[in-house]
């Protein structure tokens, strides 16, 4: 019987939410099964608070009875748990590839923890593969994108059938194929040093453990 991987480390994960905790819930197919757990433990008696990074979660979250809040009303999150499109050994991440990358950085910014719940394809030696999203102001964004280019990779802009797509903020999302990164940290300060960007996928010092779902039913924690 093959094993569900993503459900395997999302719900070590779960293991780490206590009573009275504030959590963020994260966005994708692995944080759907800690949200999913989450529900579980809420029926079981669980008192938790939390803030969604997407309306799907949201939308998953308030069926299965998990309170929520929006996240302006609170001043802190105990705990975000969320997935990642890569992540190496030094927890560096990148995400962004649903293009809830601001919403994520902010919930996960302001929680005192986040655990990254992935499988092993998302493990990688250097960070790049995965096209890095960027979010662009649409005000002159051929400008934005030369810029993008000039930092050494293949800017393309995201789209959703025939249209530009666009994230919950208005923007434009940019997937920038580096192929590897030599410094995440540098790559996110020139980043964010271009004035039509509003913010990139690299989650730097972000991350406080990483929990690893393998085929062989083990788990891996970074
Ligand atoms: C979100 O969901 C994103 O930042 C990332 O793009 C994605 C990972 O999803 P999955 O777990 O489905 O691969 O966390």
């Amino acid at each position: 019987m093959s094993v569900n991987v993503k459900q395997l480390a999302a719900e070590k994960a779960v293991e780490y939410v206590q009573d009275g905790m504030k959590v963020g819930l994260g966005t994708g197919s692995t944080a759907y099964w800690a949200i999913r757990k989450l529900g579980e433990r809420v029926r079981e008696g669980l008192n938790i608070t939390a803030v969604a990074t997407s309306q799907a979660s949201e939308d998953q979250a308030r069926e299965l009875g998990i309170p929520l809040v929006a996240f302006g009303e609170i001043d802190h999150l105990d705990l975000t748990i969320d997935g990642a499109d890569e992540l190496d050994s030094r927890l560096q991440l990148i995400k962004g590839g649903g293009g809830a990358l601001l919403r994520e950085k902010i919930v996960a910014m302001g929680s005192t923890r986040m655990i990254v719940v992935a499988d092993e394809s998302k493990a990688v030696n250097t960070l790049g593969k995965f096209p890095l999203p960027v979010e662009i102001v649409p005000f002159a964004w051929e400008w934005t994108v030369a810029k993008l280019e000039k930092l050494g990779c293949r800017p393309e802009l995201r789209r959703s059938g025939d249209k530009l797509y666009r994230t919950d903020n208005g923007n434009y999302i940019a997937d920038c194929h580096f192929g590897a990164i030599a410094s995440a940290p540098v790559l996110a300060e020139q980043l964010q040093g271009i004035s039509g960007v509003v913010d990139h996928g690299l989650f730097i010092g972000i991350a406080s453990m990483a929990i690893i779902g393998k085929q062989d039913g083990s788990i891996e924690i970074i």
